[in-house]
């Protein structure tokens, strides 16, 4: 099916086209529109496709369902009935042949935008990502009208730090696929058990390959090989064989690869364990076999003495025999694990279902799809208590940041709806307050005590150096208004590092001020990073998990910071967004 997602992309991409090709700007902002306006749909475009009249194919296709969506014109409806019906899109294919494929290349390069592209390509003779590095080693390209030193200088950090990422890709594009394959995989009546290895098990948040493992009979092993490497997704097979198969992912599950290894039942849990890794945590449970006269591989725990198997079947009965309690998987990184499970002191890690609050969400008063109504009804189907609403400020212009006057009209819109809903959810009113370079907030002090919940982010300015950004976070934290700091370095994951304040220092005034520090769920941003999560748990830091939702979609994506906070050891104690109602609305006083 072509989702909603799918579609956004496809007319994003048609977009950036048009603009590399200098076309029609109208042209391009309706691409542009139909793109946002697809992303943030509950309904899927898909299902409102009319089936058409097989009894009578001269009939014209209805197009009224489409075209009744805001930002659908005639032309994008025949457009979405095309791709939905015959999977392609002949205009789409059209211009991608007028573009040499390396100038697309440049298309996902960050900060490097079409207009751009398109001067490189016209006036410098630029269509790859090659020749574009070739002239980023001089400074020929700084005569093109629009391109300062600041600007290739940006530019070539970005090449530079996308390059650095070393084909990893993203926790977030990297999960789907993997569940779309155990999915797939794991309905075959000979693939007793099937589950995700890996990075991926262990909630990373980069993969280099996706690991999948299943249990099957020695003679259905081959069945399971052979489906595997004819998947839809497969373009290219590195390896194929009965127990061990390896292949490269095309299409939406662009460029991955994928491991498979057929098991055994007798030794899946031996398996498992070893594939799941991580490579130390394996060196140390080893060490740890030997130390008890046993020996452990991928096949089970044996004795020494007469290779007899003493473990292997579940995961549970190797680390028993090894006299440790079961360590999930996020753990798994040699850091003090097997101390602690040896002790049976394990932390209780949260859980996807302990979440009950959003503390960060935005609405059609900024730069969200949805009414404040949709936001709040989409919380509490999910079993939340609470919803902070919480739009940009004034500064975020790009991103229809309130001023103070619209912040007021907007709190009075929250509080209407709040009085509405209140049998249902608790909506609160607040605000994703810009951090401005200097610290101080983006409103003022008496605005802010308007407000339920204050979220404080950084956006702008995040090339500055440690020493400003450490400043510029604490004095945030220091403003007795704010109860949140947003995704705090606002690196964007392979794409841009963000700030790299002293964090040690942050979580110190973070802990004398009671403020929280949040987890951007968001598959692009998962910041606070793992590392820096963990030091605020040990500290005694509390921490919020937010989807930052924009969206009905980015709801979902609340499980990658579940995952984040799960490496970094956080139990519901240590997430306000776990408290119950009562405490919530304590904590939000107290602060
Ligand atoms: P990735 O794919 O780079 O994100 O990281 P992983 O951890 O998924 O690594 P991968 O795919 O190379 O291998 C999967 C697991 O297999 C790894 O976590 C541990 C295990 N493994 C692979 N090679 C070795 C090895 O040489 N020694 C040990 N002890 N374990 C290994
Ligand atoms: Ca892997
Ligand atoms: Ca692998
Ligand atoms: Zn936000």
């Amino acid at each position: 099916m072509i989702t909603n997602a799918k579609l956004a992309a496809l007319f994003e991409r048609m977009a950036q086209l048009l603009e590399v090709l200098g076309e029609n700007r109208f042209k391009v902002a309706a691409f542009q529109r139909a793109a946002r306006t697809l992303d943030g749909m509950t309904d899927q475009a898909h299902d409102l496709v009319d089936p058409g009249n097989p009894g009578d194919p001269g009939k014209p296709v209805d197009l009224s369902n489409l075209t009744a969506i805001e930002g659908i014109g005639k032309g994008l409806a025949e457009k979405i009935v095309e791709l939905v019906t015959t999977g392609e899109l002949q205009e789409y294919a059209d211009l991608m042949a007028k573009v040499p494929a390396g100038v697309v290349d440049l298309l996902d390069i960050p900060g490097l935008g079409p207009k751009t592209i398109a001067l490189f390509w016209q006036k410098a003779d630029i269509y790859s990502l090659d020749k574009l590095k070739a002239a980023l080693e001089g400074d020929a390209l700084v005569d093109l009208p629009g391109v300062g030193k600041k600007k290739l200088d940006n530019l070539r950090k970005s090449i530079a730090f996308a390059e650095s990422s070393g084909g990893r890709v993203r926790l977030g594009q990297a999960l789907p696929v993997a569940a779309w394959f155990v999915d797939t995989l794991g309905a075959m009546k000979q693939a007793r058990q099937i589950d995700c290895a890996g990075s991926l098990r262990r909630g990373r948040e980069t993969i280099g390959d996706i690991d999948i493992i299943v249990a099957a009979t020695e003679k259905d092993a081959a069945a399971v090989s052979d489906a595997f490497v004819k998947l839809e997704p497969v373009t290219e097979v590195l390896v194929h064989g009965p127990t061990k198969s390896s292949v490269r992912t095309g299409g939406d599950a662009g460029g991955m690869q994928v491991d498979l290894r057929v098991i055994d039942p007798k030794n899946y849990g031996a398996a498992l364990l070893y594939f799941t890794g991580s490579k130390e945590h394996n060196i140390r449970l080893r060490q740890c076999a030997i130390d008890r006269g046993l020996h452990l591989n991928e096949y089970g725990l044996t004795k020494q003495s007469d290779n007899k198997l003493v473990a292997g079947k579940t995961e549970a009965d190797v680390y028993k025999a090894l006299e440790l309690a079961w360590i999930p998987p996020e753990l798994r990184e040699d850091r003090d694990e097997l101390n602690l499970a040896g002790q049976d002191k394990l932390p209780k890690l949260i859980e996807l279902a302990e979440i009950k609050a959003e503390l960060h969400a935005h609405t059609a008063a900024s730069d969200g799809h949805w009414s404040i109504r949709e936001l709040a009804h989409a919380a509490a189907e999910r079993g939340f208590h609470t919803v902070a609403v919480t739009d940009h400020s004034k500064s975020q212009a790009q991103a229809n940041g309130l001023d103070a006057k619209r912040l007021r009209a907007h709190i009075k819109d929250i509080h209407k709806v709040r009085d509405e809903m209140k049998d249902t959810i608790t909506i609160l009113a607040g605000s994703e307050v810009d951090i401005l370079a200097d610290g101080s907030l983006d409103y003022d002090d008496d605005l802010l005590a308007e407000l339920d919940i204050v979220v404080a982010s950084p956006h702008a300015g995040l090339s500055q150096p440690p020493a400003k950004a450490t400043a510029r976070l604490i004095k945030a934290i220091e403003n007795p208004y704010t109860n949140i700091i947003g995704h705090p370095t606002g690196r964007i994951i392979n794409r841009r590092e963000g700030l790299s304040p002293d964090m040690p220092a942050i979580i110190d005034a973070a802990k004398a001020h009671g403020k929280t520090l949040e987890i951007n769920a968001h598959h692009l941003r998962l910041d606070l990073r793992d590392i820096h999560a963990r030091m605020a748990i040990e500290a005694g830091v509390k921490l919020a998990i937010n989807t930052d939702a924009h969206a009905q979609s980015n709801l979902d994506e609340l499980i990658y910071g579940i995952l984040t906070a799960r490496r970094a050891g956080a139990t519901k104690k240590d997430v306000v967004n776990c408290m119950t109602a009562s405490a919530l609305k304590k904590w939000l006083a107290r602060t």
